[in-house]
């Protein structure tokens, strides 16, 4: 797709990146009510069978779930710090809802949701915000990198992996994520040049929440609309209403299959907001006014998607209250699981980091193991 019949799709409705900032168009399928948009060309022949529908929402369901627990197991002492996605869930469900396992998913820190749908156990989450050493490394099956915590790393990294499947011949392709605030970043300009001009197969998810840490969007860019960044390395942006599941399932789902085909990569902006702190351990009130988060509740994809089937008659009050169940038991026995992994020792902080230990780790190591009369 050229960048002007990107353009084209972003028109459904005006929304600013900001209160009191120039109303950008996105693709929006289904209204903050629930309904139908009824500026939405080609109307429901645009979204996803029934059953689709009714998929995405459980896996949003699932990861809000893990997103609310995480909370109450951090209060607890059973879990370290974490960044919260709550009232992000369809950005990240949305998007990897569109890979198989034999495709690449590039994460940042904030994307555990986005993890959790591509097939990242549970009881291997939880370790891994645990900083146990069982969560420091993916399952071999999986072809997902641990968070990235250095902003906009990951971009890079998922053009060469891209690159490299193209080289083995395969359909597979890697999908990376981003924030707002990593998109001001020099790695990823130069991941969306270098995946432009070799045709790489990859999906680049922006995830505009608003924020980065302390800083709004509009004080860190004075661009207005971050899709069109993709313009200056001459490949499609999309600006999608980022709580709104259905569109950004189906943007993903098309930049998927345009990457399978050998017609290169695309930037997606999913247009959403932090509502939450930046990690549990972050004071939101000391920089932002609660004026600011005003109305977003509102927006909220679950929320969204839930009126919009319950209208359909996709889900019922019955049917939701079994998959709520079958959401808990499920997480219940991940953390079970994960309770039940042995302590680490205090050397394995340094036996992960070589698979041949340099002479200055094995030094480190016998004085952890010392000090620790071990
Ligand atoms: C290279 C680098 N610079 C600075 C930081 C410190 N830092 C951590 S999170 C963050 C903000 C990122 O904001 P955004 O990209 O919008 O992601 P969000 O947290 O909103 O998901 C910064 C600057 C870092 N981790 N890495
Ligand atoms: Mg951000």
């Amino acid at each position: 797709m050229p960048p002007a019949a990107a353009e084209a799709m972003n028109k459904s409705v005006l929304q600013p990146q900001a209160e009191g900032q120039p109303e950008v168009p996105m693709l929006q399928f289904i209204t903050p009510e629930g309904t139908l948009n009824p500026d939405l060309e080609g109307g429901e022949s645009r979204l996803p069978d029934p059953e689709t529908q009714l998929w995405l929402y459980r896996q949003m369901r699932r990861i809000r779930h893990f997103d609310e627990r995480a909370w109450v197991l951090y209060r607890q002492g059973k879990m370290g710090v974490f960044p919260p996605y709550g009232g992000m869930e369809a950005s990240q469900a949305g998007t990897t809802a569109a890979l198989t396992t034999e495709d690449w998913l590039f994460p940042t820190y904030r994307d555990t949701g986005a993890a959790l749908t591509y097939g990242l156990p549970i009881k291997q989450t939880v370790a891994y915000w645990r900083s146990s050493p069982h969560g420091w490394y993916m399952p071999e099956n999986l072809k997902v990198t641990p968070f990235y915590i250095p902003i906009a790393t990951q971009y890079p990294q998922a053009v060469g992996a891209a690159l490299a499947e193209k080289k083995k011949g395969t359909r597979n392709v890697a999908m990376a994520f981003i924030g707002d605030g990593g998109s001001s970043e020099g790695d990823f300009h130069e991941g969306l040049n270098f995946a432009g001009a070799l045709n790489a197969p990859c999906v680049f998810i922006l995830q505009n929440n608003g924020w980065a840490i302390s800083v709004p969007t509009t004080t860190q860019t004075k661009a207005q609309n971050l899709s069109r960044r993709a313009d200056g390395y001459g490949i499609p942006g999309i600006r999608v209403d980022g709580n709104d599941i259905l569109a950004v399932y189906s943007v993903s789902r098309d930049a998927v299959e345009r990457a399978r085909n050998g017609e290169g990569p695309t930037l997606i902006e999913t247009v959403t907001f932090r509502i939450k702190p930046h990690t549990v351990a972050d004071d939101v009130t000391r920089y932002r006014p609660e004026e600011m988060t005003a109305g977003w509740d509102e927006k909220d994809p679950v929320r969204r998607l839930r009126a919009y089937l319950l209208a359909q008659g996709t889900l019922t009050e019955e049917s939701e209250a079994a998959l709520l169940e079958e959401i808990h038991t499920e997480f219940e026995e991940a953390v079970a699981a994960a309770d039940s992994l042995p302590d680490p020792t205090p050397a394995e902080i340094v036996d992960h980091v070589f698979a041949e230990p340099t002479p200055q780790l094995k030094k480190q190591r016998a004085q952890i193991m010392e000090e620790n009369g071990a």
